[in-house]
């Protein structure tokens, strides 16, 4: 903790374009919540913060995709991911919202203070603008082909395909997502944050003063700095947004990745405002270097939280710096990327559906796999293995055993430690390190190991049970059960404190049939949390077994989504035409020599299954040519049938056939080939142009 007065924690704000999933809650939103509940069990002043993100071009695209308003998409899933968050115990002091008035209000006023000392550059710039829809497109919102690979399908601001950042005067044949129309370029106004004038400070901040944050974080930004931080717009031509607060700005939002950090303030300001006494005012928690910051992010989001939102506070003049920034990398699911248009995640919502209760196996695997330092995968099978061999047989038998047995032997009272032997006091004289690797751990932001360390404890409990045998013991020696029973109770006991953090709805369960007032981290290591004579309650089952046919119904859930979205994806292509071709000049087009011609004979190319061999009469001559459509018209169909040639193709060999022209097909998006035949009867040869 060192010498800060009060932490601040703030989590990704998630776009509130859809549910929350595993990806969500593994990346950002358990690892902060494990951190804060810590904090706040070593009784330190915490701050939580959250909310949902309204304004990003996802919202929109959702909007648009079922026919509805911005406001209506954002009103659905703002309530149902803080529900999500609510439910799997995301401790937030205020889960809040971009939208809010307050937000909306302190947002224009930060960016109008930059505006107004003079930090943000004025620049015309040409964008993209879709003339059917009378709007400036984002980057998102033209494809083309691209530059690199030819991918006909890249984004403006990426390539999915070879995964090179693009911008959209980049894209060949730049097409409108929005209208399919070609886009024109049209010159308009923004704002820019020039992020190169804050280069040499942030070298210094970080490359220097932060050797210590994870090396995905800490080289990423290393590579933005090395690749020289350029001048970054901070306002857009949308209508979905904060408005640019300065004259001139009509139909400019203040850029999404502007506005969504300050989401953090104003949430905290909205909490103070609302509770003044508990929390004071909200620049203690942000310009007080009293104050510890903590951002939880996924890995895509470190250039906004280490860069860009550092050099905006930078430019504002009052704000602290974060203190760390630890990203996670991304979880996959069952090896393949988690994907919200794709419909492939495990959504919380859903989950609890079918899992109701088990919350905590959920946070337990997604911390055990948690993508620190690296992508990581989730499995339903080793969901159900977690679930079964370790919080089944290991945690929770060992609890069981220890409650039930104290109720069969002592009326449910801890019995006092009559018979003591060493095996005890060894095993209990590994709790006070369990607990320093545990807070060193979290500190440190290692919650994959500080869980390992509470779930070793578990360990060790469940193996003094098995060794000492209190089941046996009990036939001949109840003094020597008594201080096996009073070991194991106080193993319990740390083991409720230990896991809070990570499974507070089992910590509560076991908190309850321990009796306890409260779990608090001062007990963890003390080998006496329990005094004899104690009456505890009655057992309950900490975890419930998983059995096959729930995992086989996941995993069929999952493969049904799969097929369901290829259906889709194939349906939808055959809707999208090709990409335009290059632009052409006439005298390309006065070369070809395109008559119309009758098919006189047909037939199938010997060991072949694309090629029709047919003679032709073309009004010039009769001549012989291979085309590639025995998928799509058998020779009895071909022969009679007027069609359109290139008669002055050079006459090429195939299979052995020279070949003079070639038909003119019309190809579906789906591949198909149709015959391009005149709308009635023709003379053979006549020039089409
Ligand atoms: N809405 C979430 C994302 O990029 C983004 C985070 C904002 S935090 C200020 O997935
Ligand atoms: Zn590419």
């Amino acid at each position: 903790m060192s010498d800060y007065k009060r932490i601040l924690v703030t989590s990704a704000l998630p776009y509130a374009n859809g549910p929350v999933h595993i990806g969500h809650l593994a990346g950002v939103y358990v690892p902060a919540d494990i951190y804060v509940r810590y904090q706040r069990m070593r009784g330190r002043e915490v701050l939580f913060v959250c909310g949902s993100d309204e304004h990003g071009v996802p919202v929109t695209q959702r909007a648009r995709k079922e026919g509805i308003t911005p406001q209506q998409v954002v009103d659905r899933y703002h309530s149902l991911i803080k529900k999500s968050f609510e439910d799997f115990g995301i401790g937030f002091d205020i889960y809040s919202r971009t939208t809010s008035a307050t937000h909306h209000e302190f947002a224009a006023q930060f960016f109008r203070k930059l505006y107004d000392d003079g930090k943000l550059i004025e620049r015309t710039s040409k964008q993209y603008y879709d003339e059917e829809v009378q709007e400036f497109l984002t980057d998102r919102d033209i494809v083309g082909e691209c530059p690199h690979c030819g991918n006909p399908d890249a984004y403006g601001n990426q390539c999915e395909k070879c995964g090179r950042d693009l911008s959209p005067e980049e894209l060949i044949n730049p097409r409108s997502k929005r209208s399919k129309s070609t886009p024109v370029l049209r010159e308009t106004k923004n704002w820019y944050l020039p992020l190169n004038e804050y280069e040499p400070w942030l070298r210094d901040w970080i490359l220097e003063q932060h050797k210590e944050w994870r090396p995905n974080v800490y080289g990423q930004c290393k590579s933005w700095l090395d690749s020289g931080l350029q001048p970054r717009a901070m306002t857009r031509d949308l209508d979905w947004g904060i408005p640019v607060p300065v004259e001139g700005a009509e139909g400019k939002v203040l850029y999404v990745w502007f506005d969504a950090p300050i989401g953090y303030i104003s949430n905290t300001k909205e909490l103070c405002e609302r509770e003044p006494g508990k929390w004071g005012a909200w620049q203690k928690w942000w310009q007080d270097e009293d104050t510890k910051l903590v951002h939880f992010i996924g890995k895509d989001n470190i250039v906004f939280h280490c860069i860009i939102f550092p050099s905006m506070m930078k430019a504002h003049g009052k704000y602290i710096m974060p203190d760390n920034v630890p990203a996670n990398e991304f979880l996959n699911l069952e090896n393949d990327k988690i994907s919200t248009s794709k419909n492939w995640a495990v959504w919380l919502n859903e989950y609890l559906e079918d899992f109701p209760g088990m919350q905590d196996v959920l946070r337990y695997v997604l911390t055990a796999n948690a993508p620190e330092t690296k992508d990581n995968n989730f499995t339903w099978k080793d969901y159900q293995d977690r679930n079964n061999s370790e919080l089944v047989a290991i945690y929770g038998n060992f609890v069981n055993r220890a409650v039930v047995l104290t109720h069969k032997y002592f009326d449910g009272k801890v019995p006092a430690n009559a018979k003591p032997e060493a095996i005890d006091a060894e095993t209990l004289a590994q709790l006070p390190q369990i607990r320093a690797a545990i807070e060193d751990d979290i500190e440190h932001y290692k919650f994959r190991e500080a869980l390992k360390e509470a779930m070793n404890l578990a360990r060790i409990g469940n193996k003094y049970i098995s060794d000492t045998e209190p089941w046996k013991v009990a036939k001949t020696d109840i003094d020597r059960t008594a201080s096996i029973l009073y070991t194991s109770l106080q193993i319990c006991a740390n083991l409720a404190i230990a896991f809070s953090p990570f499974l507070p709805f089992s910590s509560e369960k076991l908190r309850q049939m321990l009796c306890l007032d409260k779990l608090s981290w001062d007990s963890l290591g003390n080998a006496e949390v329990l005094q004899a004579g104690h009456q505890i309650a009655p057992a309950q089952l900490m975890f419930a077994k998983i059995e096959d046919s729930q995992i086989d119904a996941q995993i069929a859930k999952l493969q049904a989504t799969k097929a369901e979205h290829e259906a889709a994806a194939a349906a939808a292509l055959a809707e999208t035409p090709a990409p335009a071709k290059a632009e052409c000049v006439f005298e390309d087009f006065e070369k070809m020599d395109i008559r119309t011609a009758t098919v006189l004979e047909a037939e199938k190319v010997p060991n072949t299954d694309k090629l029709l061999h047919l003679k032709i009469d073309t009004g010039l001559d009769v001549r012989e040519l291979v085309s590639g459509i025995a998928q799509y018209y058998t020779p009895e169909e071909m022969v009679g049938k007027q069609i359109c040639i290139l008669a002055n193709l050079k006459p090429r060999k195939i299979k052995g056939i020279v070949s003079q022209g070639m038909i003119l097909m019309a190809q579906q998006p789906d591949g198909k080939m149709r015959v391009v035949s005149p709308e009635e009867r023709l003379s053979n040869g006549a020039t089409i142009g």
